[in-house]
């Protein structure tokens, strides 16, 4: 091949001619104005935010493009191990404002900005969220590689360019309404490189033949073929050089644009369409979370990501010219969820039908390098994909699942012979009809390590989904790995004066790198000025908060009332339903009380936020019911301030960093067992808020850190929720009298046309209620009476929530990717060496 390098005697042109990046204020200002006047071609006699925006944003970028090609030479010259974080979502955010955090040039942008006319804050305003993500599963994603590059990890994550992410959600007469999210029209921080493509082909037949040597040999041919094209975004890490890559793929016709042939022949019409055909692949995001439907373009997606993704980790990893069998050596690939476990069978497949390994040096080689996070334990949420259907799309990876089915499925007959129940409750293929591949069974016994996101939920995957496995396998395959939040994002940016508080404590801000330094906060808890400082910054928060909602809703909430917020997608297990009940509750309550008793009331703002699946009908319910109730309890004279009602439009990662510091009490309020982890539980805690939780996910390991004495926990706990779902179905099943009468008005009307909520309370009244809402209402209203009571005593309250935040150093994305490292990816750290630029 042709080396694309520069020769030595030329080099030292290059050299004299390496771009410095700005340094001060002045040079700040300099490429801002000269982004605005060449790149952009406008002027400061044309110069909106917007224009600002997009100058500021280059000027940033091209900090960062310096660092990253740095940090990508450096990796390649060492020749350093690194992990690739396959995922189908990476819910980003705002880049902009993170990237000045990182870099430490913030305060410099706003000053220069300041000069030219504009307040940063309004600047990073204008930048729209990059939401390839759905929800908790996408941000992790996030926050891995935020903490990946901070700790210096040579990283790549790989996923999907979708050209529409999640829908933006509008609420119109109470329901919620899809807009499509199309965010590619002015992107600075994405890379094309049309030169970076893999030819990806789907359907076809498999030919096979002995070669030679009398080996059976399978080639799979005919089919289709489409382009993957690469896009490269920089991930800066805070307070280092090193900028890793996320390398998102886009789907494109593979004859370029249409076909010619077929275009000159006057199929004009079937020749765009193929083309269509192609960049739909990459064109949406699926807008489900915790539920897989089977869709053929789904598969697709998969398996267009996965093999364009390893064709690239090979492609650098024979630049080597190691032998194969050191590959798991200088390559660990992480399955977020079970979304790319067709990675698996593709290695499998490039190593003995392309590479012609023998099977079991491969399989080896194969089960070295993967390690799979599972995420959720709900039914609908695991993966199966029908084997007609696999058959179909990829004929030879059908195959060669049910040679890892057979191979599994002898070791594990020789060890518990005749054991035929076994054999059919582990097998990767269930007998049904049509028969079904179940990925999360293939993404176990393809992998070395295999991880939960939290204790109780880990053990749960032990018990439950894959307790034959550990049977088969012995315990040390499975582990824990709890998950985190990066504390640049989630109190740093999000909340600038906290974070300043803080690092006024602390001694600096060396609590963003190592947040166990938080504890140093606790010398501090006597301090009146810290408490009183505190305070006002929490109001502070609501008080912008109430702002955005007085904007976006109309309604006006009082910033001296209890924020309780429950953010997060809507979903029966979260039980967003027992919340509105619950606020019904407490608005018949305050009905019923004379006008001396209310005044004594404390009052409350109950906000919601989320977005339910297109087809999700119940979630949509929920979502109408909480319209509903704003739009009753927000107009009634006799309640005032002391119920208001919202739903907040369009929950997305901008707002969660707006509404999260603003919270009193957050609610997190899953039937036990069912949140594999929950990560804005640990966001709210961070900035100040007390939660109301179940004992679920990681909320236990909250309570752990925080004391119990500073979390108000309540309802059923998970070993309990099995026998009570069974006897709600064959024993009696009593319902929560004040649940009843929260029922009872609803049915009467007092919301307006009840027909709508009829399945919301069908479902727990007469269809076993299956998320345990009734059993446990009275535990629920009961904890939030407490809530009431400790809010009044505001030193007392402000006291807990100082000494939670100084117990939060565990939920760190830091910590988690460390583990990750050390026990499932055997990574080192890479310093790149700041250069002074
Ligand atoms: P959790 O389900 O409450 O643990 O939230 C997970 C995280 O996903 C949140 O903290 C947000 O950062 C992020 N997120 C962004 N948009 C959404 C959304 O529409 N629904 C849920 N989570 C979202
Ligand atoms: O992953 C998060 C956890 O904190 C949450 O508890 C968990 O619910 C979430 C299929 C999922 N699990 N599974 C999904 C998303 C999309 C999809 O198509 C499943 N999301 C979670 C991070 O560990």
């Amino acid at each position: 091949s042709v080396e694309a390098s520069i020769p030595e005697p030329q080099r030292e042109a290059w050299r004299k001619h390496q771009v410095k990046g700005f340094k001060d204020q002045d040079g700040f200002e300099r490429e801002v104005v000269r982004h605005v006047e060449t790149t952009l071609a406008r002027s400061m006699y044309n110069c909106d935010e917007s224009a600002a925006y997009s100058a500021t944003a280059l000027a940033i970028r091209d900090l960062l493009i310096r660092r990253w090609n740095r940090t990508q030479q450096r990796q390649t010259f060492t020749d350093s191990k690194r992990v690739y974080y396959l995922s189908l979502e990476f819910l980003m955010g705002r880049t902009l404002d993170n990237a000045m955090l990182n870099l430490g040039n913030k305060e410099l942008a706003k000053a220069g900005l300041s000069e030219l006319g504009f307040r940063i804050e309004d600047v990073i305003q204008q930048e729209q969220d990059a939401a390839l993500g759905n929800g908790g599963l996408g941000r992790l994603a996030a926050c891995f590689l935020d903490s990946l590059a901070s700790l210096n990890y040579p990283a790549w994550g790989y996923g999907l360019r979708y050209r529409y992410g999640i829908f933006k959600q509008e609420i119109i007469d109470g329901y919620q309404v899809e807009v499509p999210d199309y965010w590619l029209d002015f992107n600075p921080w994405e890379f094309p490189r049309h030169d970076v493509t893999v030819d990806i082909q789907f359907y076809g037949h498999v030919v096979k033949s002995t070669d030679e040597n009398g080996r059976v040999v399978h080639r799979w041919e005919g089919g289709e073929t489409v382009k993957a094209v690469a896009y490269d975004v920089p991930i800066p890490g805070y307070g280092t050089s090193t900028t890793n890559n996320l390398r998102l793929w886009s789907s494109k016709a593979a004859s370029g644009e249409f076909d010619f042939q077929k275009f000159n022949s006057g199929d004009y019409e079937s020749s765009v369409a193929d083309q269509q055909r192609a960049e739909t692949i990459s064109a949406v995001l699926y807008p489900n979370d915790n539920l897989e439907r089977g869709k053929e373009l789904r598969l697709k997606q998969q398996y267009f990501w996965v093999a364009a993704s390893l064709y690239d980790i090979i492609r650098r990893f024979k630049k080597t010219k190691r032998p194969w069998s050191e590959f798991p050596e200088k390559v660990a690939i992480q399955l977020n969820d079970t979304h790319p476990t067709l990675a698996i069978v593709e290695l499998q497949r490039i190593l003995v039908d392309l590479e012609g390994l023998e099977w079991d040096k491969a399989w080896n080689i194969v089960v070295n390098t993967f390690g799979y996070t599972n995420h959720t334990v709900l039914p609908e949420a695991l993966e199966k994909w029908s084997v007609p259907l696999l058959q179909h799309l990829l004929p030879r990876h059908m195959q060669i699942i049910y040679d890892i089915n057979l191979f599994f499925l002898q070791t594990v007959e020789r060890e518990f012979p005749g054991n035929f129940g076994l054999l059919r409750d582990v097998s990767i293929i269930e007998e049904s009809q049509p028969k079904m591949v179940r990925m999360a069974f293939l993404a176990l016994v393809g992998s070395h390590k295999v991880n939960g996101v939290a204790e109780l939920h880990s053990d749960l995957i032990k018990t439950t989904i894959f307790k034959d496995f550990v049977q088969i396998f012995g315990p040390d395959k499975f582990t824990n790995v709890t998950n985190g939040i990066t504390p640049r994002r989630w109190l740093h940016q999000a909340n600038p004066r906290l974070s300043e508080l803080i690092s006024s404590k602390t001694g600096g801000y060396g609590f963003l790198k190592d947040l166990t330094q938080l504890n140093r906060l606790e010398e501090h808890i006597n301090d009146a000025d810290f408490r009183r400082e505190w305070a006002e910054i929490k109001y502070a928060n609501k008080v912008r908060l109430a702002k955005h909602i007085k904007e976006t809703t109309g309604v006006t909430v009082n910033p001296r009332a209890l924020f309780d917020v429950q953010v997060k997608r809507i979903h029966e297990y979260k039980r967003q339903q027992m919340n509105i009940f619950g606020a019904i509750h407490r608005y018949l309550k305050l009905k019923a009380m004379t006008p001396e008793e209310r005044a004594k009331q404390l009052p409350r703002v109950s906000i919601f936020g989320g977005k339910a699946a297109p087809g999700y009908w119940m979630a949509k319910q929920i979502i109408h019911l909480i319209n509903s109730v704003g739009a009753v309890v927000n107009n009634d004279k006799d309640i005032g301030d002391l119920l208001k009602v919202v739903f907040i439009e369009d929950y997305n990662v901008s707002k969660a960093e707006m509404i999260i510091p603003a919270s009193d009490i957050s609610e997190h309020i899953s039937t036990a067992g069912t949140e594999a982890s929950g990560t804005s539980n640990m966001k709210f805690v961070l900035n100040g808020g007390l939660i109301i939780g179940t004992c679920d996910g990681a909320n236990i390991e909250i309570t752990r850190e925080i004391g119990e004495d500073h979390i108000f926990l309540f309802g059923t706990l998970a070993e309990h929720v099995e026998e009570l779902r069974h006897s709600h179905l064959y024993g009696k099943h009593e319902l929560n009298p004040d649940l009843a009468r929260v029922f009872e008005e609803i049915e009467k009307g007092t919301f307006g046309n009840p027909d709508g909520f009829a399945s919301l309370i069908s479902a727990v009244r007469e269809h076993g209620d299956f998320y345990l809402v009734s059993d446990d209402f009275q535990s629920y209203i009961d904890t939030h009476a407490q809530v009431d009571v400790a809010y009044r005593d505001q030193e007392a309250w402000i006291t807990s929530c100082i000494k939670s935040v100084a117990s939060m150093g565990f939920f760190s994305s830091d910590r988690c990717i460390t583990e990750y490292a050390e026990e499932i990816w055997n990574i080192e750290p890479l310093k790149v060496k700041d250069e002074d630029d």
